[in-house]
């Protein structure tokens, strides 16, 4: 098999790439990564320095690449299947990638300060930190909440990056700051989003290992 993709079940930017991987029904060997275990971690790290997943190993092309955006645009190029998940117009591409950003760095990432803040020990959390991030989660929240008032997907009729993105995003933001009782149009897309069949497989392959998410 030519593919084998670096991750944790648990991991919503994993979870991102491994929604457009099932989406295609892509073949790759999963490599499961232990960063609790010292000897997963440091083989972990002569693949990817930087220490974080997802990565995708292609041997067939002896290219290693990280960042769940890249492995999705590379498998979009190498490996493409019925859904197109970045789509050819230069200008929808260009949406999509906005939107991918978007649930990226708007939603998931001040959703992990939240998350990584109650793993932290008592003398080192970070409230204003936390604050600042909620803060941002709140305003993406009410964003998504207007986009999404006549759309199916994220990009409209089509299921793209951007939905392999907001799919996990929303899943852990809703833990963090739940929303489905006050952002209606966000909720339905949510619901969609769970019921999609490569998301709803990330979800329970994951549930094993839920209970090392940090609920307070
Ligand atoms: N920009 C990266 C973010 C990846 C990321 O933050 N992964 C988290 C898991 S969801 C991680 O590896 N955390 C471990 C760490 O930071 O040490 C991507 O899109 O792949």
């Amino acid at each position: 098999m030519s593919l084998r993709l670096y991750f944790h079940p648990l991991s919503s930017f994993c979870q991102k790439a491994l929604v457009a991987l099932y989406e295609n029904d892509t073949p790759f060997e999963p490599h499961l990564v232990d960063l609790g275990d010292a000897a997963s971690n440091t083989a972990f790290k002569k693949i990817w320095p930087i220490g974080k997943f997802p990565v995708l190993r292609d041997e067939a092309r002896e290219r290693t690449i990280p960042e769940s955006s890249i492995i999705i645009e590379y498998l979009t190029v190498h490996y493409p299947g019925p859904t197109r998940l970045v789509p050819e117009d230069a200008d929808l591409a260009r949406e999509t990638r906005l939107r991918d950003r978007f649930y990226d760095l708007y939603v998931q990432v001040p959703m992990q300060i939240v998350v990584g803040d109650r793993l932290r020990p008592a003398e080192k959390k970070d409230p204003y930190g936390v604050e600042q991030a909620k803060a941002r989660l709140a305003t993406a929240l009410g964003m998504i909440e207007q986009d999404m008032a006549t759309k199916t997907w994220a990009m409209g009729e089509a299921f793209t990056m951007a939905d392999c993105a907001a799919a996990p995003a929303l899943y852990y933001a809703n833990l963090v700051m739940p929303f489905v009782d006050t952002h209606k149009n966000t909720a339905a897309y949510f619901n969609r989003l769970m019921e999609r069949p490569a998301f709803a497989r990330a979800v329970r392959e994951a549930e094993p290992y839920r209970n090392l998410f940090p609920k307070s």
